[in-house]
């Protein structure tokens, strides 16, 4: 080999071993490998050399340039792995046995109630379904057998994306994707379609004290042979009187919607007024809480269930309004204000 080759391969080694940080050892690099380096500087000599030289010498160089970059890498993870060491070592030690100086947070009164009501419906049976809040023309609507310039769309206008989909005005946009996911089990074993999927929900709506433009639902359906109105109205029973844990005033009075027939409506008697009327309850005395009915054929029909075997109910509880009687919230709007004095208060009474 080179003599000279061999002297700097020597040197590139005694200099690396002394660095100690990587600012040095960038400086070496460059001070060998860099445009100007002497690495760099053989190899751009060898153009005067005679082509049998160059070959030998090439070679030589070429393996001291592959030498030198590979001795570099490593004591660049060496002394990366030192200096991360020392910064962990110079960190200062916390005692995890010291009383937190933070206060605890909370939990949002909505996400108690909904807590709750995921408890009450489990423990019957119901499994919990989460749903995207971005769904279809056809989740939302046209597969509730509400069809395009339907009447019912006005109750329910919402946002719009720019290819079309839109801001769920309502959880029922869940009921078809559930009714096919679980229907094909239903038909093959007979096991009983019993779901509830809370979700929040986004309507175009001027806001009042219990009116805001995103609220939360949870909608429950359950499918299977022989289900009529009684089932309905003992589920809404129990999860009511779980709920409140005390003698609530409610009616049922008949509703429209077009993916249940027959519809209804089930009020609660407000809570912040004592069914006196108020700004909460618009002055009537009852809140509008959990719109339900049996499930229309032509919604059984297509999520491919067959409305001659089956029949079902769903129910849309409204869990934002539940949380204002529950709680005792006066104004729907407290409950999306973000004021952590108003909503660290609440606490789960399970
Ligand atoms: C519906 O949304 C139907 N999808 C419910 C349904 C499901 C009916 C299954 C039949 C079968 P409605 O628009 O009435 O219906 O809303 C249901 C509940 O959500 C209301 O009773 C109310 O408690 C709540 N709600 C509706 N709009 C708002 C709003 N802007 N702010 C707060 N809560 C609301």
């Amino acid at each position: 080999m080179n003599e000279q080759i061999i002297s700097l391969q020597t040197e590139v080694s005694e200099k690396l071993s002394a660095v100690t940080d990587l600012t040095e050892l960038d400086s070496l690099r460059v001070a060998y490998l860099g445009k100007k380096g002497s690495i760099t500087a053989l190899l751009k000599g060898m153009k005067d050399l005679s082509a049998e030289e160059r070959k030998t010498f090439g070679a030589e160089v070429n393996q001291l340039k592959e030498f030198t970059t590979q001795k570099i890498e490593e004591k660049v993870k060496e002394l990366g792995e030192k200096e991360i060491a020392a910064e962990i070592a110079a960190m200062p030690l916390i005692d995890i046995t010291t009383p937190s100086s933070c206060e605890c947070g909370s939990y949002h009164p909505i996400t108690l109630v909904q807590r709750q009501c995921e408890t009450i419906f489990k423990t019957m049976g119901f499994a919990v379904i989460d749903y995207p809040e971005i769904v279809t023309d056809y989740e939302c609507f046209e597969a509730l057998n509400i069809p395009k310039h339907h009447p019912a769309r006005d109750m329910q206008d919402t946002y719009y994306l720019d290819n079309g989909q839109l801001l769920k005005s309502h959880t029922s946009a869940a009921q078809n994707a559930i009714l096919k996911k679980y229907g094909k089990e239903l038909m093959e074993t007979g096991k009983p379609i019993k779901a509830i999927f809370p979700g929040r929900c986004f309507r175009n709506e001027a806001t009042d004290a219990c009116h805001e433009n995103t609220f939360f639902q949870m909608e429950g359906v359950m499918v299977d042979k022989d289900i009529s109105i009684s089932n309905l109205i003992y589920f809404m029973k129990t999860m009511l009187s779980e709920v409140f844990r005390k003698d609530i005033k409610v009616r049922l009075r008949p509703g429209f919607f077009p993916f249940v027939e027959p519809g209804f409506e089930l009020d609660i008697s407000c809570l912040i007024c004592g069914g006196e009327g108020c700004p909460s309850c618009k002055q009537s005395g009852w809140l509008e809480l959990c719109p339900c009915g049996m499930i229309h054929p032509n919604v059984l029909r297509e999520g491919g269930i067959d409305p001659e075997e089956y029949t079902g109910f769903a129910f849309g509880l409204g869990l934002t309004r539940l949380a204002m009687m529950k709680y005792g919230v006066k104004d729907i709007r407290n409950l999306n204000s973000g004021s952590l004095k108003a909503l660290s208060q609440f606490t789960d009474d399970e």
